[in-house]
């Protein structure tokens, strides 16, 4: 394909209730898509990053200018892009002189891929390798002023089907919030608990409260750069621990996995550079024995079909993070969001990444544009 222009675009969306972690609370989003036009069509990405670098470094302005000043044209710039060759596997290979920012280098794989599978007449679940048609729904849990308002959240998520709880946790908000939520399921219901980074070294012995409540997996309670930490972690607990954060490419997988800092894995595309970067992340987790599922970044219904495909791979063999979009949103950018039917999720199955834009609707929240030419 032969790259012709780059539309950067910003949306607002108001999230339906807020969601507060360990790192803050979010009420709205302020959200970067990439709209490729190629020889061959057009694609969309979506870009993970958030307003404030409190996840990880990355943040949406950063995002957009790494993709405008650097990204973009290097892209362009690369010998593929001229005649008809460029695929989107060429992508990350073309960016990877430039250190980080692999949520700005995913949204732009992305949309090379969705404007890639499109012509092909190809789907990403197809592409990718799923191998299933359903796969089962979780949902993340934020942190309440009270277990009470938690517990009739929970209550409500369960009564929507959701198969697997996670629930947010931060010091001062964890042994109890996580004792009521197991009286409450039952100890057959799958549940898990991720702290994003909150806790540290010293509070080991402190986590391993956690272990009398049957828990899945802990997720990322330490430092992103912690790895002995979790090593030692994971030797103390009997709770599975699961990196999330630190988890930045499948080498830094395979790593954490050879040093016995994690022991399950959460796959983000937009954390590790791309939905390739995500498969090549799940083939090497297959080959070592270690369960993987798909997080989630909050996604509009551009990222939530494609996370949907990524997680239809064999290996993802816990329940994800890829809940129904109306747990978010009370209208998704797409014209069929993501639903859940008895705790599960449909594998998009049409050409590209698997959704059809509302696009009347994605003008009316368009906060601003910018268009890059060739
Ligand atoms: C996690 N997500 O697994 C993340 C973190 C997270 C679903 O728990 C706006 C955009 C708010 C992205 C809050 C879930 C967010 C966000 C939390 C990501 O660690
Ligand atoms: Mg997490």
């Amino acid at each position: 394909m032969r790259l012709e222009r780059l539309e950067l675009r910003r949306i607002a969306l108001d999230l339906v209730t807020p969601f507060r972690t360990s790192f803050g609370v979010e009420t709205a989003r302020d959200i970067l898509l990439l709209k490729v036009t190629t020889d061959a069509g057009v694609g969309w990405g979506e870009c993970v990053a958030q307003h404030e670098p409190a996840y990880s470094p990355e943040f949406v302005d950063g995002a957009a200018l790494v993709i405008e000043q650097h990204l973009w044209p290097a892209l362009l710039g690369a010998p593929a892009s001229g005649d008809a060759t460029l695929t989107a596997a060429q992508v990350a290979p073309t960016l990877q002189r430039f250190k980080g920012h692999q949520m700005a280098k995913a949204a732009l794989e992305m949309a090379v891929l969705d404007a890639q599978l499109r012509a092909e007449g190809v789907s990403l679940a197809e592409h990718l390798g799923a191998t299933r048609e359903l796969i089962p729904s979780g949902v993340s849990v934020g942190i309440f002023d009270t277990i009470d308002v938690l517990l009739e959240q929970v209550a409500g998520y369960v009564a929507d089907g959701y198969v697997r709880i996670k629930l947010k946790i931060e010091p001062g908000w964890d042994i109890e919030p996580v004792r009521a939520v197991r009286e409450l399921i039952g100890r057959d219901k799958p549940l898990q608990v991720d702290a994003n980074t909150a806790y540290s070294r010293a509070d080991i012995e402190h986590l391993c409260q956690l272990d009398q409540f049957d828990l899945l997996l802990i997720e990322q309670p330490l430092a992103e750069e912690d790895v002995l930490g979790h090593a030692q972690l994971a030797a103390a607990s009997a709770t599975p621990v699961c990196l999330d954060e630190s988890i930045l490419s499948a080498s830094t997988a395979v790593d954490a996995i050879e040093l016995g800092a994690t022991e399950v894995i959460n796959i983000k595309p937009g954390r590790v550079g791309g939905y390739l970067e995500a498969r090549s992340i799940h083939d090497v987790c297959v080959e070592l024995g270690i369960p993987v599922w798909c997080g989630g970044m909050i996604e509009t219904g551009i990222g939530r079909a494609a996370n949907a495909a990524l997680a239809a791979l064999p290996g993802f063999t816990l329940p994800g993070d890829i809940s129904a979009s109306t747990r978010f949103y009370r209208r998704d950018i797409v014209t069929d969001p993501i639903t859940i039917t008895d705790g599960h999720v449909s594998v998009p199955s049409i050409p590209g990444l698997g959704y059809e834009l509302d696009h009347e609707f994605l003008d009316s929240i368009t906060t601003s544009t910018t268009e890059l030419t060739g």
